[in-house]
């Protein structure tokens, strides 16, 4: 595997110097600042590259972007709104635009609305740690109560609607409004903006798409789209459903194993391929990660490493961000597969031999407590589990007699 690290840019409190003593190999950006259906210029590439390409004192870093993450698909394009084609035309410019700069893999999601969804931002853990949590109680209670989406009640079971109604009748105003800025924190830039009034806009949007339509529309996109990365020798990586479940009513469409073939069998090139996050896979019980990177590693061109511990094996479930060894997902047994396929891939003479691997979310712990940043991604949290996934590689290509 190929050891990298999400960067947020200079607004990120983990710095490129950081990076450095974390032993990471490449980097993974964006243009967080660039909105969403607009082109990434040659020069807003460039300037990413040449910050990550510095310390801070002007050194080289010896480090380069190297995986794209995310390159945002447009609502618009998801639902085949007005000026879809228009914001798919600007996609294909961009990833041309990062090929010329050297990039190759890009990955994205095809979430309506939300993008990663969480209740609790900074949950307590017995050990002092903090951690996120999707608890689907309090979910309840924010669309059933909050939101009031006229439907919400009918998404889920009674034992939880009845929890909900109880929580929320006695949850402060104070709670009330942090759940609801937690929950939609998970839509980029979005937190400070969104209103509930907003929201209710953009949940009308979608209205009339259907799990069948949107996975019409995937494959349209990916139509467009596959075909340009194949001839520019880039791979798109597609990342799951966070959680793998549909939420306020919006269909979610790449949340199992089932879901990744068909979109893979739907346009059948190499370049349409995934994003394994192990993290969101993992919140359903009945998704086998070692089995999913087994069967479908061929085209797993970007990996996220990460762990959950689910409150019930049922779908929706709660759930809280473990330790990377310490959630419910194997991880030996998952990167055991992830060396099989590298090794596969070495006997074919392939070129892409190592995957490329993020730890993805770590827990606060030690000093990066109310440090701030991006939920999920504190310095200390994440190099404990990057640290952890090494030994695991290690140790497995040692007892191998690869080492
Ligand atoms: C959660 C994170 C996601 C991811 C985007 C990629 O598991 O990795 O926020 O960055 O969904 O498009
Ligand atoms: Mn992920």
């Amino acid at each position: 595997m190929r050891q990298t690290w999400r960067w947020f840019g200079p607004v990120d409190p983990v710095s490129v110097d950081d990076m450095r003593q974390a032993g990471v190999q490449g980097v993974v950006s964006a243009l967080h600042h660039i909105p969403t259906g607009a082109v990434w210029t040659p020069e807003g590439i460039a300037a990413r590259q040449d910050q990550i390409a510095r310390m801070r004192d002007g050194a080289p870093s010896g480090l380069a972007w190297e995986v794209v993450e995310s390159l945002p698909v447009s609502e618009a394009i998801k639902t085949q709104g007005p000026g879809w084609r228009d914001h798919v035309a600007a996609w294909t410019q961009s990833l041309r635009n990062l090929h010329a700069a050297g990039l190759r893999v890009v990955c994205y999601n095809f979430m309506p609305v939300l993008d990663w969804t969480r209740t609790d931002l900074a949950w307590p853990r017995p050990t002092g740690a903090r951690c996120m949590r999707f608890d689907l109680a309090d979910f309840a209670a924010f669309d059933i109560h909050i939101l009031a989406r006229p439907d919400a009640a009918r998404d889920f079971p009674e034992a939880v609607r009845d929890e909900a109604a109880r929580r929320f009748a006695a949850m402060d105003p104070d709670r009330a409004e942090a759940l609801a800025a937690n929950i939609v924190c998970g839509l980029p830039g979005a937190a400070d903006r969104l209103s509930m009034a907003d929201l209710r806009d953009l949940l009308a949007s979608y209205a009339p798409v259907t799990e069948a339509r949107l996975r019409a529309n995937f494959d349209a996109f990916l139509e467009q789209v596959a075909p340009v990365a194949q001839d520019l020798e880039m791979r798109l990586c597609c990342h799951p459903d966070d959680p793998p479940f549909p939420l306020l009513g919006l269909p979610r469409i790449m949340s199992t194993e089932a879901d990744y073939a068909e979109r893979m069998a739907a346009v059948d090139l190499p370049a349409n391929g995934i994003t394994l996050c192990s993290g969101s896979l993992g919140a359903r019980h009945d998704n086998d990660l070692p089995g999913m990177m087994r069967r479908l590693g061929d085209r797993v061109h970007f990996l996220h490493l990460r762990n959950v511990r689910r409150d019930a094996d049922t779908v929706p479930a709660s759930f809280f961000e473990d330790e990377h060894l310490g959630g419910q997902t194997d991880m030996p047994a998952l990167i055991a597969a992830i060396l099989d396929e590298e090794a596969r891939r070495a006997a074919a003479g392939r070129a892409d031999v190592q995957i490329p691997m993020r730890p993805d979310h770590g827990q606060d712990i030690l000093d990066d407590i109310g440090r701030g940043g991006q939920p999920g991604y504190p310095a200390i949290g994440r190099l404990k589990g990057l640290a952890e996934l090494r030994g695991v590689e290690a140790g497995l290509a040692h007892a191998r007699g690869r080492s």
